[in-house]
């Protein structure tokens, strides 16, 4: 093993958080057995979870069939998804307990039973049928956030079409591409929805998509927004209407465990999207199996919370099928954060008194720029567990979410994984684990991670780059239509391994510290500095919210260090005492050699920081894509300033 020089590790966090006493009374893995379980045989502690929280109609006959890069799962094994979602919580007399409790942004709301999501899942799987979709067609979902989303998405399951759902924040040619490279027949999507006080409308987007996919022959239209639309005659149904003459049964067909179940799309950093493929049998396991033990789901007691649109893989995986494979009883909010006010979110955990919060650090350090006061409006103490996901969650942030969202009492889950990974990979078990803020901790049992060097040799202490050195039953299938591009992405950086971009460090204890895409690493004077360690320093500071970091072209060091920079409302900070804090926190060749301050950052879609527009704005240059950006003008506004500084310190 060697120390790595493929990224510098520079700060060290102290503080530990054991599972308290009163976590540990009730938790469903207090030890070790299952890290020990599946480290003697991983393959059999799969088929364990694999038999234990899945129904099958058919037993497979091999657990793993691994001919690297191409896995199959519980090879010869037939259920049916939606069948485990549904039915089988019907059936064992579970039919009147609340599957999603909706919360329009309106404030409207509904409260959705296991026995009506599956009635509706039904009578929409008969819809599609009649609409011509068969087993292995693609269907293209574009909705806002809905229990219809959910239900388009277990009818298509259960009659093995292949859904593709593209977040309704997308634009027209975004919605177009994806539908013409999953080649779908059928288009669902609703009127409009609520969003921040407005209605937005997705029809028209619709429309325009459509007028360039020649393979769509159907366009289902949920009623939401109760705004204006043109149906096309021939092509477009109200929902409500196909929904009221479609025959109320469609028993649920058995599936291959590898039956294609969906594609999602990643736009990735260069080239056109991937559609992401994802496969029954394994896929369930691993997403029913995380959502119960990384969340430590008491399915009769808990009310779970994930804040994530339905459009991406989290909701996908822990709204949708987690969730519902597991008989829980969840809130679903289709609205933003801060509408009408900026304590939406805390009033939604009050009014449902939820117990298991899932949500970004994104939107952690949102709510850190809020100010506290907000939380502190409202009775959270309903509260068990705290989870992050999507960006590394600053030690910072992870405190503030511990004190002020967990009062303190909470554990927190960070849990790592990818669209690729379909389920989570790193994470604490919370009744088992000792957690420090801002590491994600440990692989969970069955999962094989390794931190290697440039060469691919093992590191055990400091930094590297972040590889999965066996298969996993949720991993990606592939690439639709694209084979080599899904060995070449995955598969060729380190021989016989799964390398997807991130870098990390272990400590001396073991335990995992994300630090963000390798791309962002920054080399300045020939040290490789990841922007993550820059920005944690940069949020510890008292003043500041949120931070991004990028290197940008410098003469003399390489690249210099350029941070973006956010306040928390109120506070003030002097630039020179910023950078001497920086330096302070991680030592001085990490100081900042310019920081801007700035309302807000530029951010996808789902929110993670664009660092890459943010170089570009750095070093002068036009911007390249920004299509996936969520607000444009974040960038226009920081160009603008940028033109304006001085252009030394
Ligand atoms: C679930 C999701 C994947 C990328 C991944 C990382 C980053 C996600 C964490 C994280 C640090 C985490 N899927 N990421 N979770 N980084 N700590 N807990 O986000 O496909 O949209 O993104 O997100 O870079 O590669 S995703």
């Amino acid at each position: 093993m060697t120390e790595s020089n493929a990224i510098d590790a520079l700060q060290w966090e102290n503080r530990r958080f054991p599972p308290s006493e009163a976590f540990k009374t009730d938790t469903l893995v207090a030890g070790t057995f299952m890290y020990d379980e599946a480290d003697a045989d991983f393959e059999g502690f799969w088929a364990r979870q694999a038999a234990e929280l899945l129904d099958w109609s058919t037993p497979w006959q091999q657990v793993l069939d691994w001919d690297l890069p191409f896995a199959k799962w519980f090879v010869g094994g037939q259920l049916n998804v939606s069948y485990n979602c549904l039915d089988r919580h019907v059936l064992a007399g579970r039919g009147d307990k609340v599957a999603i409790l909706w919360e329009g942004e309106p404030g409207d709301t509904r409260a959705v039973t296991y026995a009506e999501l599956l009635d509706e899942t039904q009578r929409f799987a008969n819809v599609l049928k009649s609409l011509g979709v068969g087993k292995g067609d693609r269907v293209n979902i574009y909705l806002p956030m809905i229990p219809e989303a959910a239900i388009a998405m277990l009818a298509c399951a259960r009659i093995g079409a292949v859904h593709s759902v593209v977040f309704g924040g997308f634009a027209a040619h975004s919605l177009r591409d994806r539908i013409n490279d999953a080649e779908a027949k059928v288009l669902i999507t609703a009127d409009g929805g609520h969003r921040r006080g407005d209605v937005f409308a997705l029809k028209p987007v619709a429309d325009e998509a459509v007028a360039s996919t020649p393979g769509v022959t159907s366009v289902v239209v949920v009623r939401r927004g109760g705004n204006d639309v043109k149906m096309v005659d021939g092509r477009d149904h109200w929902y409500h209407d196909l929904m009221a003459a479609a025959d109320p049964i469609c028993p649920p067909d058995p599936m291959d465990a590898e039956q294609l179940l969906f594609l999602l799309y990643t736009s990735g950093t260069t080239g056109k999207p991937k559609g992401i493929m994802h496969t029954s049998g394994g896929y369930l396991t691993q997403v029913a199996f995380t959502h119960k033990y990384v969340f430590d789901l008491h399915p009769e007691t808990d009310i779970f919370w994930c804040t994530a649109d339905v459009g991406w893989i989290t909701g996908h995986s822990y709204i949708v099928y987690g969730p519902l494979a597991n008989g829980a009883t969840q809130v679903m909010y289709e609205g933003v954060p801060n509408y009408p006010d900026n304590d939406r979110m805390w009033s939604i955990i009050e009014k449902y008194k939820v117990t298991l919060f899932y949500t970004a650090p994104t939107a952690i350090r949102t709510f850190m720029k809020w100010g506290r006061q907000e939380p502190d409006k409202h009775d959270l103490s309903s509260l068990r567990l705290l989870g992050s996901v999507g960006e590394p969650i600053n030690p910072e942030a992870w405190m503030w979410y511990h004190e002020h969202i967990g009062g303190g009492r909470c554990p927190i889950v960070d849990t790592w994984w990818q669209t690729e990974t379909g389920a989570i990979m790193i994470s604490p078990l919370p009744g088992a684990t000792t957690t420090k803020p801002g590491s994600a901790t440990f692989a969970l049992p069955g999962i094989g991670t390794e931190l290697v060097d440039e060469e691919g040799r093992a590191v055990a202490r400091g930094g590297g780059y972040l590889t999965l050195t066996r298969p996993w039953p949720a991993m990606l299938r592939g690439i639709w239509g694209d084979p080599e591009r899904y060995r070449d992405t995955y598969w060729s950086r380190f021989e016989g391994r799964y390398f997807a971009g991130d870098g990390a460090k272990l400590d001396d204890d073991g335990y995992l510290w994300l630090l963000g895409r390798v791309d962002d690493v920054m080399n300045v004077s020939g040290h490789r500095i990841s922007t993550t360690e820059v920005e944690s320093a940069l949020v510890a500071h008292p003043a500041v919210a949120e931070a991004a970091v990028v290197g940008a072209n410098d003469p003399t060091t390489g690249q210099a260090i350029i941070a973006y920079v956010t306040l928390r409302s109120g506070a003030e900070v002097d630039e020179q005492d910023l950078r001497t804090f920086v330096g302070n926190e991680i030592g001085s060749i990490a100081k900042p050699k310019m920081i801007y301050f700035t309302p807000d950052l530029p951010k996808t879609r789902s929110g993670k920081i664009m660092r890459r527009l943010l170089r570009d704005v750095a070093e002068g240059r036009n911007l390249g894509d920004t299509s996936t950006l969520a607000d444009a003008s974040v960038v226009s506004e920081l160009q603008r300033r940028a033109a304006d500084a001085p252009h030394d310190d």
